[in-house]
């Protein structure tokens, strides 16, 4: 295929792979810990903290709400990076907007099972390409990709893409996640290489 067809931007192929990144074809699990069993009779994800409206979601609450498909590249800090990735999901601005965030809440803190956490301003989670995902490639995720719900925040180093998320918690102070506590930049930009702290 030419180049200047697979890409949305009119930028070259090589353009879109950040400094320190090389390209894969293949998508390397990588996470803490053990993949989390999933059962949907007791699974129901929350958006809580500073909201007008808390919500706590079945698995079928979830799968009902209205989706979108977004295609996007994805950077891991361990320097591969995907591209043309395909996620379907729930916009995460359209949940936040059902919880009714008050207007101090300027954070959120991913919380997901085994206590893995992450956080992100408001502010970077309302863009229109980030989702909570449950497919990939047109199936469902693998329970290592982070089934039933993950989140998928293109912009950023993928560790801030939270699989099995358990909770949205909206603050008005951030709280460092689990990597950011160890040390990984907060703010995880790879276009500015923004690997560690
Ligand atoms: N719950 C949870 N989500 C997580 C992680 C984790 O350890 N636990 N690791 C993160 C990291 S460091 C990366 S690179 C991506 C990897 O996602 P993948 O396994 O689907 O490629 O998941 C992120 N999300
Ligand atoms: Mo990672």
């Amino acid at each position: 295929m030419p180049d200047s067809t697979e890409n949305h931007s009119g930028a070259g192929r090589r353009d879109r792979v950040p400094s320190g990144q090389h390209l894969t074809k293949a998508f390397p699990v990588l996470h803490h810990g053990e993949v989390p069993g999933f059962d949907p009779r007791t699974w129901s994800p929350r958006v809580f903290g500073l909201v007008d409206q808390s919500l706590k979601l079945t698995y079928d609450q979830v799968r009902a709400l209205p989706s979108m498909v977004v295609v996007a590249d994805i950077h891991c800090v361990t320097r591969w990076s995907k591209l043309d990735t395909k996620w379907e999901g729930v916009p995460f601005r359209d949940l936040l907007k059902l919880a009714i965030p008050r207007p101090e809440a300027r954070y959120v803190l991913i919380h997901c099972e085994a206590g893995y956490t992450t956080s992100l301003p408001l502010e970077v989670l309302m863009d229109d390409d980030v989702l909570l995902a449950y497919r990939f490639d047109d199936a469902d995720l693998t329970p290592e990709h982070g089934y039933p719900l993950r989140l998928v925040v293109p912009k950023k180093y993928f560790w801030k893409s939270a699989k099995w998320v358990r909770g949205l918690e909206l603050l008005t102070e951030d709280c460092l996640g689990f990597w950011e506590r160890l040390g990984y930049h907060n703010e995880a930009d790879p276009w500015k290489e923004q690997r560690y702290s």
